[in-house]
This record gives C-alpha cells, sequence and structure tokens, in this order.
C-alpha cells in the first residue's frame, strides 16, 4: 500500500467513525487533498456556473459567472430533532417565542405583541383573494406549535423545523460549529452538476421530484405529491449531489442580504451580500431583508413557482413563518 493511502487512512481513523472522508482535487491547486466533511454533509467542489437566471423572474437577473470554492453542506434541511436538541443544551428561546418589543413597536398594544408567527390557511372560498391574505398571524405559533398553541411537532420529528428567524438560525449554527449558506453556495449546491438546467433535476417540472403544491393556489392542494404541509427530510429524490429537499418542502435561510439586483457578484468568487444597507425589496423599502431560497410546499406553477436554483426570495429577519427553515455550510477538515 502507497504511503499516501496509508496517511489518508491514520488520519480518518483519528478523525473518528462520525466523520465522512473525500477525497478531492484541491481547486487552489493541482495536488489531491483530503477533506473530512462532519456527518450528514457532502462536500461540494467548487466551481464557476451561471447564477440567476435571465428567463423568469426579474429579480433573478441577470445570470452571471460567480465562483465558489469548496465547502460542506448539509444534506438534509435542520430538523425539529435536531432543534430541539440545541433548544435542550442552551435553553435557546426562539424570535417567535417572545414578545415583540414594545420600543420597536409603540403603536401596538400589549396583547398584539405578544408571541406568535405567521401560519398558512388557504382561504374559505374559491373567489379571488388578496394577495398575501392567507398569511394569518397566530399568537402561540412557534417551532414546537407550528399551526398555534393546540398543535405540536409529535410525529414531525424528521420535518424541517420551521418558524425560524435569520437570527435563531445563527445562533443554532453557532452552537453546532457551522454557518449559513452564501446564496452562492447554495444555490451552487443545489444545481447538484446540472449548472444550466431549470430544475434541481433538469428542465421539466414534476411533482414526484419536490414537495411542492399542486392545484390553484392558494385554494386547491391536490397533493399529487402526498403531502400537503411539510414532508420528513429525504421524502424526496436527492440532487446530483445527494442533496435533499433543495428544491421545495422549506425555504431555507441564506447569509446574504436581499436586494433585488446583485449584479455587483458578476465575475466575482465566494460573494456575500454583506452589507444590510445595501438591501433592497422594492415591495417594502428600507427594510433590510435575508434572502432564501428553494420555495417551499407552498410554491405552485400557478403562484411562486420558485422551487428552482435560481429562484430567490427576500425574508424579514425579526419575522417567522411555517414555510421557512435552514440548512448549514462548514468548511471542512483538511486531513493530507
Ligand atoms: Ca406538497
Ligand atoms: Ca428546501
Amino acid at each position: 500500500m502507497k504511503k499516501k493511502s496509508l496517511i489518508i487512512i491514520l488520519a480518518c481513523l483519528i478523525l473518528g467513525a462520525t466523520l465522512s472522508l473525500f477525497i478531492h482535487q484541491s481547486l487552489w491547486g493541482n495536488t489531491s487533498v483530503a477533506v473530512s466533511c462532519p456527518e450528514n454533509m457532502v462536500w461540494i467542489q467548487g466551481g464557476t456556473f451561471r447564477m440567476g437566471s435571465d428567463s423568469h423572474y426579474p429579480e433573478e437577473r441577470s445570470a452571471d459567472n460567480v465562483t465558489v470554492k469548496g465547502f460542506c453542506i448539509d444534506k438534509y434541511e435542520v430538523t425539529n430533532a435536531q432543534f430541539a436538541k440545541f433548544v435542550e443544551a442552551t435553553g435557546y428561546i426562539t424570535v417567535a417565542e417572545l414578545p415583540l418589543p414594545a420600543d420597536r413597536f409603540p403603536n401596538l398594544s400589549e396583547a398584539q405583541r405578544a408571541p406568535g408567527s405567521l401560519v398558512f390557511m388557504p382561504p374559505n372560498t374559491d373567489k379571488p383573494v388578496a394577495e398575501l391574505s392567507w398569511w394569518h398571524w397566530v399568537k402561540g405559533a412557534d417551532w414546537k406549535h407550528p399551526e398555534g398553541v393546540n398543535s405540536n411537532i409529535v410525529g414531525r420529528e424528521n420535518h424541517p423545523v420551521v418558524h425560524i428567524t435569520y437570527e435563531d438560525a445563527k445562533a443554532y449554527a453557532k452552537w453546532v460549529g457551522k454557518s449559513l449558506p452564501t446564496e452562492a453556495q447554495w444555490e451552487f449546491a443545489a444545481r447538484g452538476k446540472l449548472l444550466d438546467a431549470v430544475y434541481t433535476w433538469g428542465n421539466k417540472y414534476s411533482a414526484k421530484n419536490a414537495n411542492t403544491w399542486q392545484g390553484t393556489f392558494p385554494y386547491k392542494n391536490k397533493q399529487e405529491d402526498g403531502y400537503i404541509g411539510t414532508a420528513p427530510v429525504g421524502s424526496f429524490p436527492p440532487n446530483g449531489y445527494e442533496l435533499y429537499d433543495m428544491a421545495g418542502n422549506v425555504w431555507e435561510l441564506t447569509e446574504d442580504w436581499y436586494s433585488i439586483t446583485r449584479t455587483q457578484m458578476a465575475n466575482s468568487t465566494n460573494p456575500v451580500a454583506a452589507n444590510p444597507k445595501e438591501s433592497l425589496d422594492p415591495r417594502e423599502p428600507g427594510v433590510a431583508k435575508h434572502v432564501i431560497k428553494g420555495g417551499s410546499y407552498l410554491c405552485a406553477p400557478n403562484y411562486c413557482s420558485r422551487y428552482r436554483p435560481a429562484a430567490r426570495e427576500a425574508q424579514s429577519p425579526d419575522s417567522s413563518t411555517s414555510h421557512i427553515g435552514f440548512r448549514l455550510v462548514s468548511n471542512g477538515v483538511l486531513v493530507n
């Protein structure tokens, strides 16, 4: 056996059985190196890709060359069971479980500032309804009570955690020793080696490939994919990197601040929109928001068809909803 192979095997033993080993060609040099990713993470070899799309929603334009260096990313969205371990270990209280601060919301009564979160409820009519009127502020809704105080997550331990804000995701990431992905990292990973495809699996929509909404949103969910709400993570086929639910199930938070354009990222390496002052959502100017990616179980072909790698939405950092969660990245460990 060659000396180099022996060194790699010894390094694996030292790192322990919980680490998986990936040997790859380094982006920065010509020598082979071995990188270990933590359990249930996948090594994504860096590269250059066309980020965004010129063929869909305006905020996805323009499609530009962007380079990302290699990184590890979670195979799955973070689950209720994983988040419960974090809360058990730290006593962390999520934003949705706290009352809105009086100094920031002086015009609201104490009752109006009570803890809660936004929950999707389909309209009780098939007549046209006002945009976004299907979102309801539900007192007592939080990650442990996804539909309000009378709901719970028993039996949903392996579903993605929801009602999570950027601040909550950052706290979990710090505890577990990982980071939120940048938008560029997330999109590169979501494409799963199909760099120019519309979807994570190819160019044709299929209800079998992701937890989305079939039927006319927000009135009729035909559940052709088997799920009306969130699905257990990993219920649908993975993409080319063996990553699950990069399309649909829940939207996923990223590190980037949202802007309607991101032309400054063209031809850059490892870009991140790090300045909240440059955040701009034309629908709500003056409110800095983070980019979320991947779409959710509420995205339908007739509305918000954003179960695509290039698609993006904006999410206010201090509010949470029943269809937003997250997954994390890490650098991995160089073992030779
Ligand atoms: Ca579904
Ligand atoms: Ca997802």
